[in-house]
């Protein structure tokens, strides 16, 4: 049977405008796929990028691997699951300014120069000397950035632009300095400037809502990231939470079953995987490493708006495990070995050394923090037996040395009932009593709680840590017995405030 020639041309144009649509969808599909892809990295310089978490009060048990069961924390938990999670990870020092001064500069606080928490009207700062994290990395051709919360002096001299960041989005100080009472319960007893939110050296905003603080920080991270997917950058992203007051954007409000303070953890951990899946979608995987922990804490005083601590005795302000042992994970595919559990202590001025030597970059030695390179990357064991010293407002108060955790007699301050401390409630605080210890010595492996003083069972391990105590008040210094260290930094003052932060507006 033969088809007439008018049903074959019929037949031909059916197949011609089958064939001209596909086309046109493969181009369609083709422009729009090329849209919608991330620019992925064409990198030359093969140095890693370093990106360094740093949260604000988030105790030890906050995270899902360390504990956590009314939230979740998926995110920062893979960080861990990809690398390395450390069990006894420490700050030197319960408090926000010092522990991120002994961060970025891999030193004790008094050797950076800065002994307690600095106020929107203190007249010190981290001193202009002090070699930051920053300034390495710039200085070898990193592209450097901060996001978030800096407090290490606001006055211009001070801020992150003048310590080796090129680029800075937060805010100077704590979250809690506003003259709201909103912001602030006690904001009757100090009238603070209005918070400034910074861009470099700008005031860009002045009571920022403080609900979308945790979003505005990812979406710059994300940013720089984006802009500097081809050179090897670090970026620093201090997230002002979970530091009261807590604030959430709605996405997460009445999310978690761990009330606000659940639902902040959930923000900051969902921030933390838009990270990770950025770096992915770029291809910057295996360049880069991250590293997360808190610079103290949780603020018990709080109460239900503060953090958790598990078995731990006390919390921020004092040197109990509570105050200074911190959750902290490391991840670094293809350089730092996956599923890693680190039980032997480490302290948070380890972490510049750590990453300095992943990235090859040589030439340092003023650290008072070491290199877990070498053992994060299975070629040694860690030294479980460095003494590390805890700090408060300048006080030598204890100290660690292998299992064994000293403290030397100080007063401190107490949120357990016995003292007459009291939790808060609501993002009101409680009370703190006043509280005395002696030498009193714990075995941290058997009683991580520090319940039990046996310092009368093992004179001889006393005797011996109080050789490291003296040694590190003679070079470090401590202000319980009145020593200046050999070693100190004097703090930076400047003459008065800026006067843009009190009351200008620009
Ligand atoms: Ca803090």
């Amino acid at each position: 049977m033969q088809f007439s020639s008018s049903y074959q041309q019929g037949l031909a144009y059916r197949s011609y405008c089958t064939y001209a649509v596909a086309v046109l969808l493969v181009i369609i599909l083709m422009v729009f796929s090329g849209c919608a892809r991330e620019p992925e990295a064409n990198r030359a310089d093969e140095r890693p990028n370093v990106i360094v978490i740093f949260a604000d009060d988030m105790g030890y048990t906050d995270l899902s691997s360390y504990g956590a069961s009314r939230w979740a924390t998926p995110s920062l938990d893979r960080l861990g699951e990809e690398g390395a999670r450390f069990t006894n990870f420490y700050v030197p020092t319960p408090a926000c300014s010092p522990s991120r001064a002994a961060l970025l500069t891999g030193r004790y606080p008094l050797k950076a120069g800065v002994r307690e928490v600095i106020s929107p009207r203190t007249l010190r700062g981290l001193p202009e000397a002090e070699e930051t994290a920053a300034e390495i990395f710039l200085e070898v051709g990193y592209r450097t950035g901060m996001v978030g919360k800096w407090h290490l002096g606001a006055n211009p001299v001070f801020l992150p632009t003048n310590h080796g960041f090129e680029s800075w989005f937060g805010l100077p100080y704590s979250n809690d300095y506003s003259p709201r009472s909103i912001n602030n319960p006690r904001s009757y007893a100090v009238m603070w400037p209005e918070l400034p939110l910074f861009r470099d050296t700008t005031i860009v905003e002045r009571e920022p809502d403080q609900r979308l603080l945790t979003e505005r920080y990812t979406q710059e991270a994300l940013g720089f990231i984006d802009t500097h997917k081809d050179e090897p950058f670090f970026l620093y992203l201090a997230h002002s939470m979970p530091h009261v007051p807590l604030w959430v954007s709605d996405p997460f409000l009445g999310e978690s079953e761990g009330g606000l303070y659940g639902d902040v953890i959930e923000e900051v951990d969902a921030s933390t995987g838009r990270i990770l899946d950025r770096l992915a979608q770029l291809g910057l995987d295996e360049h880069t490493i991250v590293v997360f922990t808190s610079d103290n804490g949780p603020w018990l005083l709080m109460g239900d708006h503060g953090g958790t601590k598990g078995a731990f005795r006390e919390g921020k302000a004092t040197t109990f495990e509570g105050g200074v042992r911190m959750p902290a994970l490391i991840r670094a595919p293809g350089q730092i070995l996956a599923g890693q559990v680190i039980d032997e202590p480490a302290i948070v001025m380890d972490v510049l050394p750590t990453v300095l030597e992943l990235a090859g970059i040589e030439g340092r030695d003023r650290f008072d923090g070491a290199s877990l390179a070498s053992a994060l990357t299975g070629k040694s064991e860690l030294d479980a037996n460095r003494p590390l010293f805890f700090y408060r407002s300048g006080q030598l108060r204890s100290m660690r040395k292998g299992k064994w955790k000293l403290h030397v007699p100080h007063t401190y301050t107490s949120i357990l009932e016995e003292y007459g401390g009291s939790p808060g409630e609501g993002g009101h605080p409680g009370a703190y009593g006043p509280a005395i210890i002696g030498i009193a010595l714990y075995d941290l492996e058997a009683d991580p709680s520090e319940s039990v003083d046996v310092s009368q069972t093992y004179p001889d391990v006393v005797q011996e840590l109080l050789t490291h105590i003296e040694d590190a008040r003679s070079r470090i210094g401590d202000e319980l017995t009145d020593r200046i260290g050999s070693e100190a930094t004097e703090p930076q003052f400047i003459e008065a405030v800026w006067p843009t932060l009190e009351d200008g507006r620009n």
